[in-house]
């Protein structure tokens, strides 16, 4: 198979010959390409990532270095307009750098590249300065660019051609300037239609995590108490007393995280309420907030499973919004709502309780909540299974009973209630180790009464008293450890909590549905 070449036809020549005849198409195919790019750019990045549009990354960068005069103008003469007509100003520039490099690729062939490499350096320096950034940032870029590159060479070709003697196409065809305004002109329609609406798409997301990136957490009323220095027993391979932001466990029924821009984000206290109440993000921040260590723990989670993890909430106290919009009587439950559609049941007792720090949160470790855990706000609930109390993206809380309403999961076969079990876990060792002093250790979680003790047991032999960490209220878990003298040959390592009620965790397994697992945790360890 050879590729079918009309003899007549000379090779596009390197140079473009005199008259340059597609000088003025050059740029223009340029431009098709630049906009074609653009919107693979866009695309992707609403699917792939918010912080991967050049065009926002840009604008903020300009925003940032631009001198304090240029800003001010910005907003006090074009208003509300400044944003849209300052990514307007970046799309321009682009737009006329690609379509330079159309110019130049015309001239000399592979010149065109100076264009798109350019913009990815300038872009991915923007992306890069961008907070929370992740390498799927880069991705859109990097691609939408070279797309406009291979967009842009065979384009050019074309013009070549137009200008060489012979004026024919790859099958003999004379090459017409109106085919190519036909075919230019519907790429250019085309990526306009696609970049606008992936951008119409992803902007709102984009503007929320930059919204996000620019909060400055209020300072605390009340501040969390210190961790002991105790809580930490210095277990190599132990999972630590405070999980990090990054290494939270998450659950989601949506399938993508929602995106909530504070500014049009409110919570509205509704149903059987004497004054309903709605208050905005500034309000809430206004308010005094409190920050508690608070251990949260999904329903799911398996015997010895990791769907737990110990955080530095920063909130308002729900009871406080409740007493504000009056419970009527005859309400025994509160329907927390998020945009997502997400619902959950909490008892109105364990909202109300003045000594359970049930609260609205914004705060995660000192940060605003990242997006996938629930920013701008979520409740956490001490003692509360995630899917009765945790609700994320909150926007709305229904006063309300059992009889009237349930939760997302309820009817899906989950319990209506969920007090989180007693539980602990074997960290570590796990697989196989060296004989002789073995450090095991995990973790134990009693949320709102506390754990009083954990006890190991090798083999059959007789329950040993684990050392406990210290923790920093009966809302968060404990870690454990254990010096266990091992022998060469198999051993099984078993765990059991008992809480500060004196109730000790039941042998008897159950599955997580419908109200959570129980049992207890048992690892395999071959010892050389
Ligand atoms: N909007 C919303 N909130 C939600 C959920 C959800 O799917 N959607 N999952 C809940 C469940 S089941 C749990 S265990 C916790 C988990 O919170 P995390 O993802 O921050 O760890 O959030 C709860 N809040
Ligand atoms: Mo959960």
């Amino acid at each position: 198979m050879t590729a079918v070449r009309t003899p007549t036809l000379p090779p596009t020549p390197d140079v473009a010959p005199a008259p340059h005849r597609g000088s003025g198409l050059a740029w223009w195919s340029g431009i098709v390409a630049g906009l074609v790019g653009l919107s693979v750019t866009e695309l992707l990045a609403w699917l792939v990532s918010p912080l991967g549009s050049p065009l926002s990354a840009v604008g903020e960068l300009v925003i940032d270095i631009a001198p304090a005069g240029v800003i001010n103008f910005g907003k006090e003469v074009l208003g509300f307009a400044d944003k849209p007509i300052l990514l307007a100003v970046v799309g321009v520039v682009a737009l006329l750098v690609a379509g330079a490099s159309g110019r130049l690729e015309y001239a000399r062939r592979s010149a065109g590249l100076i264009g798109p490499v350019l913009l990815t350096a300038f872009s991915v320096i923007a992306i890069g300065r961008q907070p929370d950034v992740t390498g799927t940032a880069y991705v859109p870029v990097v691609i939408g660019l070279a797309v406009a590159y291979l967009v842009l060479r065979p384009l050019v070709n074309r013009l070549r051609l137009w200008d060489s003697p012979a004026g024919l196409d790859d099958s003999g065809r004379p090459v017409g300037r109106r085919g190519f305004l036909v075919l230019t002109g519907t790429l250019a329609a085309g990526a306009v239609v696609v970049g606008a609406a992936s951008r119409g798409f992803s902007h709102g997301k984009s503007m929320a995590l930059q919204a996000r990136s620019k909060i400055k957490l209020p300072i605390p009323q009340r501040t969390a108490p210190a961790v002991p220095a105790g809580a930490d027993l210095q277990v190599p391979g132990i999972t630590p007393y405070v999980t990090a932001n990054d290494g939270f466990y998450r659950i989601d029924t949506a399938l993508q995280v929602p995106v909530v821009d504070p500014a049009d984000w409110s919570l509205t206290i509704t149903g059987m309420v004497d004054r309903p109440i709605t208050i905005s993000w500034d309000q809430l921040l206004s308010l005094p907030l409190s920050e508690f260590y608070v251990t949260l723990t999904c329903v799911s989670n398996e015997v010895g499973g990791n769907l737990a993890g110990n955080a530095r909430w920063l909130g308002y106290p729900i009871r406080e919004l409740l007493e504000r919009a009056g419970v009527k009587a005859g309400a025994d439950m509160v329907l927390s709502r998020s945009v997502d559609g997400f619902t959950a049941g909490s008892p109105l007792s364990a909202l109300t309780d003045p000594d359970r720090d049930a609260i609205v949160a914004i705060g995660m470790n000192g940060q605003p909540l990242p997006a996938e855990h629930g920013f701008p706000a979520r409740l956490v609930v001490p003692g509360l299974y995630g899917y009765v109390s945790a609700t994320k993206w909150v926007t709305e809380l229904k006063v309300t009973s059992y009889a009237a309403d349930h939760g997302y999961w309820t009817p899906l076969g989950w319990s209506a209630y969920g007090p989180i079990k007693l539980a602990s876990r074997i960290d570590t060792p796990t697989g196989s180790t060296q004989a002789g002093p073995v450090a095991v250790g995990g973790v134990a979680w009693a949320q709102h009464t506390g754990v009083e003790r954990v006890e190991l047991r090798i083999d059959d032999g007789p329950w040993q008293r684990a050392k406990l960490g210290d923790a920093v209220s009966d809302d968060t878990w404990r870690q454990w450890s254990y010096r266990w003298d091992a022998d060469p040959g198999a051993h099984r390592l078993t765990v059991r909590a008992t809480d500060k009620k004196g109730m000790t965790q039941t042998a008897a397994t159950a599955a997580p549905a419908p109200d959570g697992a129980t049992g207890w945790h048992t690892v395999n360890v071959q010892v050389h």
